[in-house]
């Protein structure tokens, strides 16, 4: 097991944080809590590193369906009238759909974090998936309200600034995905001995 000053995980700040001048604001966030950023780049992506970043499984695909769902459960409306159908694989992979548009609709910048409980910290500072449901002082909880409701209506993914890895499965993949071993770096930070 690897220290757990160690632990690594993958944000990327999408199109529309990009687009907003959000990715300062992100960083300073992450080095604030005493995460180290280890790698930066920004990239244009394209469908096919879209298609492997995106989980496949049936089971990811009905979870996004479901958190679709849950809002129109919560507002009392008819998810068939807005999108047709009430069946969460099917909203799910309408939704799969939708996040290439969103994902390849500019570019992205991907960074690489690694630090104490970095995998948990990093879902901390950047709220929750819908952030309509955010609480204030995460990322989405203070830059959007963008909702499932709002997005379907439009027929698009919603825009919630930021993926962060979910696990550390997902952060190993995301790892191979996004950047190449020569391109993480190691340094002290200048604080690390005062914070631990
Ligand atoms: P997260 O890890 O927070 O990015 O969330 P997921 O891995 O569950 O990814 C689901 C993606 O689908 C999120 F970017 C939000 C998006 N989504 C929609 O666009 N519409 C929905 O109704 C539900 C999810």
């Amino acid at each position: 097991m690897a220290h757990p000053k160690e632990e690594k995980t993958v944000i990327i700040v999408k199109p529309d944080g990009v687009k907003r001048g959000l990715i300062g604001e992100i960083m300073k966030r992450v080095e604030q809590r005493g995460l180290k950023i280890i790698a930066v780049k920004m990239i244009q992506a394209d469908k096919p590193l879209i298609d492997k970043h995106l989980p496949k499984s049936r089971q990811w695909i009905i979870d996004v369906g479901n958190k679709s769902l849950e809002d129109y459960k919560k507002y009392k409306l008819d998810p068939r009238k807005h999108i047709g159908t009430a069946d969460p694989f099917k909203i799910g992979m309408l939704v799969r759909k939708w996040l290439f548009d969103y994902w390849t609709s500019g570019p992205v910048v991907a960074f690489a974090v690694q630090g104490v409980h970095a995998i948990d910290m990093v879902r901390k500072i950047v709220g929750n998936t819908l952030p309509a449901k955010a609480e204030m002082g995460t990322i989405r909880g203070d830059y959007s309200v963008d909702s499932a409701i709002l997005g379907n209506l439009g027929k698009r993914a919603v825009h919630n600034i930021v993926h962060a890895s979910g696990s550390p499965e997902e952060a190993r993949n995301e790892f191979k995905k996004w950047f190449k071993p020569n391109e993480l770096h190691s340094y002290d930070r200048a604080d690390d001995d005062i914070m631990f």
